[in-house]
């Protein structure tokens, strides 16, 4: 029996357009017949010296996780592809991949997560590709590999058995070799490069206790190496540690709203000196002190100010980079280190040019990321990490941290609004508003305030000098004020519309204010201008960070 098939399809799919960081849909949609397989074959022939090469293979372990990772093998084997390698489990974390595809000089590296959404039968699934820097595709390519897809009518697949892949080991498939190895321990060995942890493990087994919130999610395995295994914490700093398909029904998005039992053991019960959460794929990270939650554009700023007191960056600081929408806290450290900082659309493929070419050394983004040029991918634990150094470094709480960071450097106050969920139309004419109002508000008051610049944000790469346009509406203001409106590029359902808020303390030089109160006249003026609680029905934003 003929083992190679060439399968064909009648009609092709014209929704595999991959958003702000891969593909994502309904676990529904991504059941349709042929629907994964020909989103794969579109991602393999754009791909080339693909005969004879190493791929990456891993996911978050949500539903669908370990089936995808079989078909994937069948259609490589039919490629011709070299050498496969896939985790215990099909549990591969997102920056564990990257890792992975350096180490392994992998071509390619595709990792099925859909991130923070949540999971299940009916959650969503998704396909991160990544090349073979370890980072995201750069948008050049996911526009390929759409164009593709809408057109395909055919995709190659070997009908061969592929075995199950719950212990290390190997097996071949046509002339195609599959390793199977632990995920964890590559990405463990890492840290321990980057970081102290001799010093981690003595502050944090006397002076100092921590917990971390693996949502059910792929940072389980990780954080139980590290923090039991290695540093010598009990278990019991773990919570949902164990990868579930449906993450136990948890939105594993690290933020006050859905990591809420979390958030409460630090703010309201003040359980623990240190609470840290990550997402599905593990490249995000929340990080929260006693009575005290830690804006991630400020993790950012207070990380780039501490590189000294880590192993891995002692000296080596080359310069930063942030989204636009992230607030320009670090902005402030890097004029005061003396280095650049770069200002790139979001989505972390952004980054990836800047890293590869030593522009920069670390680099985030407002939604929870923090990273540096020891990946090309954001990188939740990573973020934990570092902020357990410092702290052991300092001997002191998250609260006094931040309050000698702003005290040194000026407050950014800083407010993300997200209005997940809400009918397309609705968001699409919010946005289509505030963009056709840009012009008139250019040298205008807003708020009080003199508006500078009103636009839609573009990005020429400085290293490929790529454009990449309509990145988000601006309203710049005086006084380091920004609003900053755009849709998300990562939900499946409706539209999510975020809104960004940010002024800085230098007028008034306040650090204490509550950043709801502190902004509350921009907040209060864009709601004015696009009536926004009007059009949506809503009271309040789903999110507040
Ligand atoms: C969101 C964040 C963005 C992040 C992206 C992927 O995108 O805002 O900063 O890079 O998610 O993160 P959007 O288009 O929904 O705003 V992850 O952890 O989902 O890979
Ligand atoms: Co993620």
């Amino acid at each position: 029996m003929d083992r190679l098939k060439n399968i064909k399809i009648e009609k092709p799919f014209n929704d595999q357009k991959p958003g702000t960081s891969g593909l994502r849909k309904s676990s529904l949609e991504f059941q349709k017949p042929h629907y994964l397989e020909i989103f794969i074959e579109s991602v393999l022939l754009q791909i080339d010296n693909l005969e004879g090469s190493t791929l990456i293979i891993g996911g978050d372990g949500r539903y669908g996780n370990n089936k995808a990772i079989k078909k994937i093998i069948q259609i490589c084997a039919a490629h011709n592809v070299g050498k496969i390698i896939i985790t215990k489990d099909g549990i591969l974390s997102t920056p564990a991949a990257s890792n992975l595809i350096r180490k392994r000089k992998a071509l390619l590296g595709i990792i099925l997560s859909a991130s923070h959404n949540p999971g299940g039968v009916d959650g969503d699934f998704g396909i991160k590709v990544n090349t073979s820097n370890g980072g995201p595709a750069p948008e050049k390519l996911t526009s390929q590999i759409y164009r593709c897809s809408q057109s395909l009518l055919d995709y190659k697949f070997y009908d061969y058995p592929v075995p199950d892949f719950k212990d290390e080991g190997s097996f071949k498939i046509k002339d195609m070799f599959v390793e199977i190895i632990d995920g964890v321990q590559e990405y463990v060995t890492l840290m321990e490069k980057i970081f102290d942890l001799d010093q981690i493990q003595d502050y944090l087994q006397n002076h100092f206790s921590i917990v971390f919130d693996a949502m059910n999610a792929v940072t389980g395995p990780y954080a139980k190496e590290l923090f039991v295994n290695k540093i010598g914490l009990s278990e019991k700093c773990l919570m949902n540690s164990t990868p579930l398909p449906d993450f136990g029904k948890l939105h594993p998005d690290p933020n006050l709203t859905y990591a809420d039992k979390l958030a409460d053991l630090l703010l309201n019960k003040r359980l623990f000196d240190f609470g840290a959460a990550c997402d599905g794929d593990g490249d995000r990270n929340m990080i929260l002190g006693q009575s005290c939650f830690v804006n991630p554009s400020d993790s950012l700023a207070v990380i780039t100010a501490n590189t000294n007191l880590i192993p891995g960056y002692k000296n080596a600081m080359s310069g930063v980079a942030r989204s636009m929408p992230t607030s320009m806290a670090v902005d402030c450290v890097a004029k005061a280190l003396n280095i650049p900082c770069y200002e790139t659309p979001t989505g972390w493929k952004f980054f990836g040019n800047l890293l590869d070419s030593d522009k920069i050394t670390i680099c985030g983004e407002e939604s929870f990321g923090t990273g540096s040029n020891h990946v090309r991918e954001k990188d939740g634990l990573w973020a934990v990490l570092f902020w357990l150094q410092i702290l052991a470094a300092k001997k002191c709480s998250v609260m006094d941290l931040m309050n000698h960071h702003w005290s040194k450097f000026g407050r950014n106050y800083y407010s993300r609004h997200d209005y997940e969920a809400i009918p397309s139309d609705i968001a699409n004419h919010i946005y289509d508003n505030l963009e056709s109002l840009l012009p008139k508000l250019k040298n205008e008051r807003f708020s009080n305030s003199l508006v500078l610049e009103a636009d839609n944000f573009s990005y020429q790469d400085p290293i490929d000098k790529s454009i990449s346009t309509n990145q988000g509406l601006r309203i710049i203001l005086e006084n380091n004020a920004r609003i900053i409106l755009r849709l998300s590029g990562t939900g499946t359902k409706g539209s999510t519309l975020r809104l960004y808020f940010e002024k800085s303390s230098l007028l008034n030089g306040r650090i204490d204010l509550n950043p709801q109160v502190a902004l509350k006249d921009l907040i209060t003026s864009l709601d004015d201008l696009l009536n926004i609680s009007a059009l949506t029905k809503m009271n309040h934003p789903t999110v507040i960070t």
